[in-house]
């Protein structure tokens, strides 16, 4: 196995050397933005997209990225490329860079790129034969009026404090609610309802992060036929739903087969659910940014 090797600032690092400043706000403030990526069969899934997120994120805190989105898509290949992986977890960090104490990004003359390359740590295959329960936390996304979740920053503490409670519960997964009781998302994974036939999941305004999966999720349930709505819903109407699942990049797409203690509907994962999982799956392998050629 080739040794891996992480991009930072222009050079590749072997991973026991790859480190940055205690100086650097990324680790000072959360003063930063990442996107985790996938690669499958030698191809990067969704690339443009990811940087895409990339970028807005960025511009949203004003920080410049230096370098341009064509560039760092170009840099994302290479590392893959240099880590000689066709399959692979990709995570893109881009901090405010190396400053003095104190939070004002004016210190920081540049920002960090990193771009680790790894192989990913599947689910269990049992997550995705029975389904997972999950539970609800009490820790709410953040307000979108303070720290939009579209912007997928440095700062994940509410989402890792929800993560520690369905640890705790033995959970690997949590719905987490916004500040007015509505359902937002996952810790780290996006959330469907089929409610009457119909594939829900919530307007991102209500404090999402507008997850790639979940649209390229949407996207193929439009094409199959199936009617697709964005929308607002609570943890009841969870309960009542006649399928419940997860998307991710990590995950893919996960079934749930309880929430709060609530069985949904025979406990299994549901059709609609198998049919989408499927589709994903050729999905993946037919599309992306191919690495090696
Ligand atoms: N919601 C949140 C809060 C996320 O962080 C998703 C949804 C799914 O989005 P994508 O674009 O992946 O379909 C995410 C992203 C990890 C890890 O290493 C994964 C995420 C976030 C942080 C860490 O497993 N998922």
């Amino acid at each position: 196995m080739a040794e891996r090797l992480i991009y930072i600032d222009g050079e590749y690092f072997p991973k026991e050397k790859a480190s940055v400043s205690v100086f650097d706000h990324g680790l000072l403030y959360g003063d930063g933005v990442f996107e985790g990526i996938r690669a499958y069969n030698g191809k990067i899934f969704k690339l443009e997209e990811h940087v895409e997120r990339l970028y807005f994120s960025a511009k949203c805190l004003m920080l410049d990225i230096g370098v341009s989105a064509q560039e760092m898509s170009n840099l994302i290949v290479e590392s893959v490329r240099r880590n000689e992986l066709h399959d692979a977890y990709i995570r893109v960090v881009v901090t405010r860079g190396k400053g003095d104490l104190g939070i004002d990004p004016r210190s920081c003359p540049k920002a960090t790129i990193i771009i680790i390359v790894d192989t990913i740590k599947l689910y269990p295959q049992e997550f995705y034969d029975n389904g997972l329960e999950v539970i609800t936390s009490s820790n709410r996304r953040n307000s979108v009026e303070a720290l939009n979740p579209k912007i997928k920053s440095l700062n994940y503490l509410n989402n890792i404090m929800a993560k520690m409670e369905g640890t705790r519960a033995g959970l690997h997964e949590v719905i987490m609610l916004n500040e007015n009781n509505y359902v937002a998302e996952c810790s780290a994974d996006n959330i469907f309802i089929v409610d009457k036939g119909i594939l829900k999941t919530p307007y991102i305004h209500l404090g999402a992060l507008e997850g790639i999966t979940r649209n390229t999720i949407m996207q193929i349930a439009k094409e199959s036929g199936l009617k697709v709505e964005e929308s607002t819903f609570t943890r009841f109407d969870i309960y009542g739903a006649e399928e419940v699942f997860l998307t991710g990049t990590a995950a893919e797409a996960v079934p749930v087969i309880k929430v709060d203690g609530r069985i949904v509907s025979d406990g299994k994962p549901g059709p609609i659910f198998k049919d989408l999982r499927d589709k994903y799956k050729e999905y993946i392998n037919s599309n992306g940014t191919s690495i090696y050629t």
